[in-house]
């Protein structure tokens, strides 16, 4: 019945997925107290070996990109060597794993780290606090300088060299759900006056500077990335976003990345300025391989498979819920719903 979701897919001539179901990046806040991936995690993941692609949860490419607790890192030899045991054993079940590349920006919060500041585009900070740490509010971030840009971009190009290193077969940047580089997209965080702020082009530079930098390390059919052109998530929409996406994503359409992969809860949200759908429009400005996501069933899945709305579909609560989502998919089992509470633990 749901045959294109089980179609093989060739992403370039490096990689080819055996299906077309991602398992998106889900934040586990499971990794231990120096944020290297555990056993169980390395368990958890090979469990869910039989999707095409496996993105993992967002991975820290330095200490000041601390936001949440536990979430794991990719800077240390450590977390390198942790992560090695997850790789080896997604590709023992025969599967393939990409590591999402994560700072969160103004997100962040010093109680995660050594250090009392916290780096942004702009001095615009979050309303609120940590999710389930109430007494941590959000701090007024520094604007980041030249100097610290560079070094970030290096930062991000050493954790995808890092990411090889512990065996993933690609990366993915996270610059989605209104974190560091998806801050530089947008107005309501992206005040600067000098090359990265103002203009489309000025806001997409840091974006692109981190995409290239990445390609060039460890080649671009080995780098993807996630984007948020709605901003729903600690972030406010600005009607002139959208000329921010569209130069972006014409640059990236000039570019042979992996893919470019959609940050959303929920596909059905319409944004005005966008008219319509976040997938639309960037189906609409991008003809390389799209990932969707946001709510959907196996079935719902399909028919936009079908559709060509987007071409590889990524599932990520129904993936907490049941680990085993691509076998049921398959054979048409009933699938377990989510809830919350599974969050609390690894199955
Ligand atoms: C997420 N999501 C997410 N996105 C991301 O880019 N990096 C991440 O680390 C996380 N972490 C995360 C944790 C949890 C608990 C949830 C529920 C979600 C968003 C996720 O990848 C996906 O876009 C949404 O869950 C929508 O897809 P589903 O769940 O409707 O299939
Ligand atoms: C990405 C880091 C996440 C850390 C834990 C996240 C838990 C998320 C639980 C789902 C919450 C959905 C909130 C979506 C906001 C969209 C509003 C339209």
């Amino acid at each position: 019945m749901t045959s294109k979701l089980f179609e093989t897919y060739t992403l370039n001539d490096q990689i080819s997925l055996k299906n077309r179901i991602l398992m998106a990046p889900l934040t586990r806040c499971m990794a231990d107290d120096q944020l290297v991936p555990t056993d169980a995690m390395a368990e958890y993941y090979a469990r869910r070996a039989d999707a095409g692609l496996i993105i993992s949860e967002a991975t820290i490419i330095r200490p000041d990109g601390q936001g949440y607790p536990n979430t794991p890192g990719l800077f240390t030899p450590e977390q390198i060597t942790g992560w090695r045991k997850v790789t080896d054993a997604v590709h023992t079940n025969g599967g393939k794993i990409f590591a999402q590349l994560w700072h969160t920006g103004r997100v962040a919060h010093p109680h995660f780290f050594d250090g009392d500041k916290v780096l942004a585009p702009s001095a615009e900070k979050v309303e609120g606090t940590v999710p389930r740490m109430r007494d941590l509010s959000y701090i007024t971030p520094t604007p980041a300088t030249h100097d610290d840009i560079s070094q970030l971009i290096a930062d991000y190009a050493q954790a995808a060299s890092n990411a090889i290193d512990a065996g993933f077969d690609g990366i993915e940047i996270h610059a989605a759900n209104g974190y560091l580089i998806d801050q530089f997209l947008h107005f309501d965080s992206n005040k600067r006056n000098d090359e990265y702020g103002e203009t489309p082009q000025n806001m997409s530079r840091f974006a692109l500077e981190v995409i290239d930098a990445v390609s060039e390390r460890i080649g671009a059919e080995r780098t993807a990335v996630r984007l948020t052109p709605g901003a729903y998530f600690n972030m406010q929409a600005d009607p002139r976003d959208k000329a921010v996406f569209d130069y972006l994503l014409a640059q990236l359409e000039q570019r042979t990345l992996a893919f470019v992969h959609i940050g959303i809860f929920d596909d059905a949200m319409e944004f005005d300025f966008l008219g319509g759908r976040v997938s639309d429009y960037v189906r609409a400005n991008y003809s390389n391989t799209l990932v969707g996501v946001g709510g959907f069933t196996p079935q719902t899945g399909e028919q936009a498979l079908r559709e060509a709305r987007f071409d590889l579909l990524a599932i990520g609560r129904p993936f907490i819920a049941n680990p085993d989502y691509v076998e049921k998919v398959r054979q048409g089992k009933p699938l377990t719903d989510y809830s919350e509470e599974m969050l609390a633990s690894l199955v």
